[in-house]
């Protein structure tokens, strides 16, 4: 299976299934001096990891990092960084009657007609265990971009099917396991989510993000712009449907005077580009929006058809998510935060001699 890495200059690779031995990645082209330990690792994996409240899967995986390469007395060496996650907890007589058949909106039917063989126990390769090593890379990326360039990536669930936030405070995010930015609705949130895990259904969600710090410069035109590949990195996570950067689809139905973000030395007037202009970065917040789609393995029974072609009805067991955009945030912070460093690094070549030029807005 090709397409398992991203990035150019600072490249990730990901590799494992979720009922496998183990999962891992491979981080090229981090510079050597970053302090690395496993303990970096926990907090970003431990707000990840599923079977955290009774909102999520209740898998239960303990998630600890063993740094193999790339580190040597406490410091990246240059070399490539490889990451390792033991699986402890996959119980893969849940996916028996799945082997047979295709799960309506899941990957089944697609990974069966692309590669004529699949490992169905927890999904395999299409699990969204996958992305816990998406956010362990994501957690180098983000310290590097905080020490060197004081940018900080950090995200927050903005929508719960039809629920939205009444109230924003960032205090509040890390408050709660669904990272909600306005505490007096979370106990709302867990009704909701206790009816809706109830009647054996699931919901989607959005996630929004945003990369405050980024200097003006980052992001390759014409096939290299940022937006273009933050698209495309956090459109590859599991489930996701839809991605907006700054004011998205809004900018539809904008008359070209009010989208516009007008220049003042003091700072810009507003931020409807999301801090992109022309695929570069405007010094201004990155800001984006992701959609992410309800879980297809719910206990509502659906149609399918198995192996021999005759038709089935399909009921998912299990350990599975009502919500899979619950425990999204820190997935979606990994990604903006390599897509960031990647582009942080690819300026540095290019550009780096160029220094800041006049005017810089506020
Ligand atoms: C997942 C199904 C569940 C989740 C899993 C993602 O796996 P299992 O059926 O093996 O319990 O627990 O999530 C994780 C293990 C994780 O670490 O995110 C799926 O179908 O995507």
């Amino acid at each position: 299976m090709s397409s398992n890495s991203f990035g150019k200059l600072l490249t990730v690779t990901t590799f494992g299934e979720s009922h496998g031995p183990a999962i891992g990645c491979v981080i090229d082209g981090c510079p050597p001096g970053l302090a690395l330990a496993a303990e970096d690792f926990r907090h970003d994996l431990e707000r990840r990891a599923t079977g955290r409240s009774r909102h999520t899967s209740q898998r239960r995986e303990s998630d600890e990092v063993e740094i193999l390469s790339g580190v040597y007395e406490g410091r990246t060496t240059g070399t490539p960084i490889a990451l390792l996650v033991r699986n402890t907890d996959p119980r893969s007589k849940d996916y028996g009657d799945i082997a047979q058949t295709f799960r309506p909106g899941h990957a089944d039917y697609t990974y069966w007609h692309k590669y004529g063989i699949r490992d169905p126990r927890g999904g395999g390769r299409s699990s969204a265990r996958e992305t816990t090593m998406r956010v362990a890379a994501g957690v180098v990326a983000k310290k590097w971009l905080a020490e060197r360039h004081g940018v900080r990536v950090r995200g927050h669930l903005a929508q719960l099917g039809e629920l939205t936030p009444d109230g924003f405070d960032w205090e509040a995010v890390e408050q709660n396991p669904f990272f909600w930015p306005h505490a007096a609705q979370v106990p709302a949130l867990e009704q909701y989510m206790d009816g809706l895990r109830k009647s054996g259904d699931s919901v989607g969600a959005r996630v929004d993000v945003v990369a405050e710090g980024v200097p003006p410069g980052w992001g390759e035109p014409v096939y290299g712009k940022l937006d273009g590949e933050l698209a495309a990195a956090l459109m590859s996570i599991n489930a996701v449907k839809g991605v907006e950067i700054g004011d998205g689809f809004a900018a539809v139905a904008q008359r070209g005077s009010q989208h516009r973000d007008e220049l003042q030395m003091d700072g810009f007037t507003s931020n409807h580009a999301g801090g992109i202009l022309g695929g570069i970065s405007t010094g201004q917040p990155v800001t984006a929006s992701v959609a992410f789609k309800p879980t297809s393995s719910i206990l509502i029974p659906g149609r399918s058809v198995n192996l021999a072609g005759e038709a089935v009805e399909v009921v998912t067991k299990g350990r599975h998510d009502p919500c899979v955009g619950i425990r999204a945030t820190p997935i979606v912070e990994a990604m903006v935060a390599l897509v960031l460093m990647d582009h942080a690094l690819r300026h540095r070549a290019q550009c780096g001699d160029v220094g800041e030029v006049a005017p810089r807005i506020a």
